[in-house]
């Protein structure tokens, strides 16, 4: 796996964690003071889906890797300070701390926050499920409901699973209807494709079309053959709006995914209001555009409608994606090659003969302060504080926190704050002591990533391609670092009242449960086999690959422990250190289906029922005066909340920065470079102000993840440009019904100048909460 260039320095491979592509990397490992570090990284020209290519900050991967303001230590709270302490004295003190409270036998008073970087990391994959069940409790908090959580609940609802996503056919594909994605900044989401951008051009050179649906002129809709600029939360009307014209002009030909479909005539009752007239105010698009869109997206050949993030955390975030997917299955393109399909990774589940489900339950249990309904296992991250600082029985006293920032990525970070002050016990398991960990009583924090193995659990079964791709650790563990895997084990031990038990038995359990269950199931390829004998033949190093190898075997292309000689395992995988390309995507419907009826259900209740809402939000858009709203944007060279601490990755237009269009900056005496108090339910907060007509009229930009000013942590580097945080803007209570998922774009503000001339460096004072 890695090749020797000299004595002192090796070269080596790593898949990037740093965002949903997932790009092979080439990492330079030299050796200073006895201890290995990363030098560089460049793209692995070898590697089975990015080919070589790599972004700016998988080209920075050894800074942020070597970060020197990352944890090494445990810390520890102590007479009120967090102290770096022994693993042995962090877990003791986890045991106690979370044994304690658990010891009241209520679980509900601990809850659970898993954050976004547990989807880019081995450990966050296999140990947080376990977590919550050890624990007990319904306060399961991720950042889903900030997130794609709209995507799973219509998903859910129409195959009858959430993690059935389909996703753009992007190498094959003729049309490409992107609403609300950035992918030329983002790197692609809900969508893994390495180069984005050069797919997007390559789209353009084979003859096809790109349309963006934004309401702001980003690089991504620089490439676009046509930018949309929508009016923020109109695109639930908008696609609406097309699904009418698709009807009302004979559009409608779901080709051969038609005979999985049904509900289509209801689908077709439901949009009978929204023509193109109907809803050209709410969505500030002329009706006559909105025919083209339609026409369009039923001529071209082969063509894919995509959403995200402007399509989920917003008003409709659930209605959105819903009809992402219908437009897609009403022009004949769900499931089809150059469409919309389903991946099929190599740790998914075996294809099974077709047959009906149980489908998606929403609501089956409510939370305790706002009664929001359960989804997907889940409550909303926007009530994680009230569920912490409401009184009464069953209250939040205690948090464990995986790799997550909510102070910063959820509304209302002040209020939050508040509450995790006044929390029992918190554990962090964080590689920075930021915003949300200095609350933790102790903190665990996970080696750097060139010293944690990687495997895209979660993105295999989201790329464009299938394949996997495993790397192990580039440079071993110090003496003074646990793996992550070992942590998340024994906070599963602590939860279950084991503390001193190995870590690596919870990796067995989970082996010999799976596998008792496999060998008694008779569609499985080691039906009647002994679970005993089948565990002693997984290799790996440790627990974790223990479990991977297990997935990779009884998966779609495993050897099913000889059934297929051929077939995948990890020792096959690590063989083929770049890869191993499994092939194009192929069509798989009815066999994802797991909907009571069998079919591709494109009419459910709770989607339906949810439309006389999308009315009325047409006339209150129709009398409401347009009232600024504020959208968010995300930066190349930056990640959510952490990686404002790498000096290299700053600067430029890297700032947090209000963008405001020359019309409104006039109409509200804003000046570019001058300072903007910008007004929401939640508080205030002031940004620099930055005039620019890549925003729409009547929409602000002001991007998440800054507001770095907090004493107590320890980003040196972030809190010397600290910008403010967005969320603040937010008071919870915004959210998308139907997922629970908080409204962040598209919201409300007001906006003044701030008279003062004020330098563009001065932190902005702290934000005014409620
Ligand atoms: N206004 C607004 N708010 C948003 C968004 C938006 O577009 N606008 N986007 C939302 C979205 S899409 C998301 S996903 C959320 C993200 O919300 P969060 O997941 O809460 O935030 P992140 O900034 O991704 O960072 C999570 C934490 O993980 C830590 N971390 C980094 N690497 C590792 C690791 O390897 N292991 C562990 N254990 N921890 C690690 C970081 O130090 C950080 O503290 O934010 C949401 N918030
Ligand atoms: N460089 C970088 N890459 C990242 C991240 C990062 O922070 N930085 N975060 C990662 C994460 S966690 C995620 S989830 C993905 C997100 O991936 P993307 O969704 O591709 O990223 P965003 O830049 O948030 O793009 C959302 C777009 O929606 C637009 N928008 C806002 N409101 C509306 C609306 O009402 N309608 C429409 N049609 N558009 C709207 C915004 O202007 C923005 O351009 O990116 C991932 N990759
Ligand atoms: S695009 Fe994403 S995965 Fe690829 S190098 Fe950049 S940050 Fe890493
Ligand atoms: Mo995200």
């Amino acid at each position: 796996m890695s090749e020797s260039v000299g004595t002192r320095a090796r070269t080596a491979l790593r898949i990037c964690p740093l965002c949903e592509a997932t790009c092979g990397l080439s990492v330079t490992v030299a050796e200073e003071d006895g201890r290995e570090r990363i030098t560089a990284a460049r793209g692995d020209r070898d590697d089975v889906l990015s080919r070589g290519y790599v972004c700016p900050k998988g080209a920075l991967f050894a800074e942020v890797d070597g970060d020197p303001h990352r944890l090494v230590r445990p810390l520890v709270r102590r007479d009120g300070d967090l102290r770096e302490a022994s693993w042995e004295e962090a877990f003791a003190a986890v045991a106690e701390g979370l044994g304690g409270v658990l010891a009241d036998g209520d679980p509900r008073a601990v809850a659970l926050f898993l954050g976004n970087p547990n989807v880019h990391t081995v450990a966050g994959a296999l140990y947080p499920p376990l977590l919550v069940k050890a624990v007990g409790t319904p306060n399961l908090f991720t950042a889903s409901t900030l997130d794609q959580m709209p995507k799973h609940v219509s998903c859910g609802l129409l195959y009858g699973d959430p993690l059935a996503i389909p996703v753009p056919d992007l190498d094959r594909t003729d049309h490409l209807l992107i609403v609300g994605a950035n992918p030329v900044e983002s790197g692609g989401s809900l969508c893994t494709a390495p180069d984005f951008p050069g797919r997007l051009r390559a789209l353009r050179r084979r003859g096809g079309t790109l349309t963006v649906i934004d309401p702001r002129r980003t690089r991504t809709a620089r490439q676009a053959d046509r930018h949309v600029a929508v009016r923020p939360g109109g695109d639930a009307p908008l696609l609406m709006a097309m699904v009418h014209v698709l009807f009302a002009e004979g559009l409608v030909e779901p080709g051969a995914a038609g005979k999985h479909l049904s509900g289509v005539a209801d689908v077709a009752r439901l949009a009978a209001d929204f023509a193109p007239e109907a809803v050209a105010d709410a969505c500030g698009v002329e009706p006559e555009t909105i025919r083209v869109l339609a026409r369009e997206l039923a001529a071209a050949e082969r063509a894919a409608v995509y959403g995200r993030i402007g399509s989920t955390t917003v008003e409709f975030g659930t209605l959105t994606s819903w009809l992402v997917d219908v437009l897609n299955a009403l022009t004949g393109n769900l499931d089809r090659p150059g469409g919309a399909m389903f991946p099929l990774s190599a740790t998914a589940r075996a294809p099974r003969p077709p047959a009906p489900g149980r489908g998606f339950a929403l609501g089956r249990r409510h939370s305790r302060v706002g009664g929001h309904p359960e989804v997907k296992g889940e409550f909303p991250a926007a009530a994680l504080a009230e569920e912490i600082d409401a009184p009464g029985e069953g209250r939040v006293r205690a948090l464990i926190c995986v790799a997550g920032n909510p102070v910063l990525s959820a509304p209302n970070g002040a209020r939050l704050e508040r509450a995790l002050a006044g929390l029992d016990f918190m554990v962090s398991v964080d590689p920075y002591l930021n915003e949300t960990s200095r609350h933790a009583h102790v903190v665990l924090p996970p080696p750097r990533p060139s010293r944690s193995p990687h495997f895209d659990f979660s993105f295999n079964a989201l790329a464009v391609r299938n394949q996997a791709r495993y790397t192990r650790p580039v440079i071993p563990l110090g003496a003074e670092e646990r793996s992550e895997s070992e942590i998340l084990a024994r906070l599963v031990l602590c939860a279950s009242g084991a503390p001193d038990a190995d870590p690596e038995s919870v990796d067995a359990m989970v082996v010999e449960h799976t596998l008792s269950a496999a060998v008694a199931d008779p569609l499985s390829p080691v039906h009647g086999r002994d679970a005993g004998d089948l565990a002693r033949l997984l290799t790996g190093e440790n627990g974790a690959e223990r479990r991977l190898d297990l997935m990779l075997r009884l998966g779609p292309y495993g050897d099913g422990f000889g059934a297929d000689p051929d077939g995948l395992t990890l020792a096959k995988l690590l063989e083929h250190p770049h890869g191993i390309d499994l092939g194009p995507l192929r069509p798989r419907l009815p066999e994802v289906l797991r909907t009571p009826s069998g079919t591709v259900e494109l009419c459910p209740g709770p989607i339906a029922a949810d439309v006389p809402r999308l009315r009325r939000f047409l006339t209150e858009r129709r009398e409401r005066p347009a009232a600024p709203v504020l959208v968010g944007r995300r930066h190349l060279r930056s990640n959510n909340s952490w990686m404002h601490n790498v000096p290299g990755l700053r600067g430029g237009s890297n700032r947090c920065t209000l963008h405001v269009h020359p019309e409104d900056a006039a109409r509200l005496g804003l000046t570019d470079g001058g300072l903007a108090e910008i007004r929401g339910d939640g508080g205030a907060v002031r940004a620099p102000v930055e005039v620019t007509d890549a925003v729409r009229p009547g929409v602000v930009s002001l991007p998440h993840g800054w507001g770095h000013d907090r004493p107590g942590t320890r980003t040196p580097v972030a809190s010397a440009d600290p910008g403010v945080n967005v969320n603040q803007l937010l008071d919870g209570r915004l959210l998308d019904p139907l997922s629970g998922t908080a409204v962040l774009n598209g919201f409300p503000v007001e906006i003044a100048p701030v008279p003062a001339p004020a330098p563009s460096a001065s932190p902005a004072p702290a934000p005014s909460a409620v």
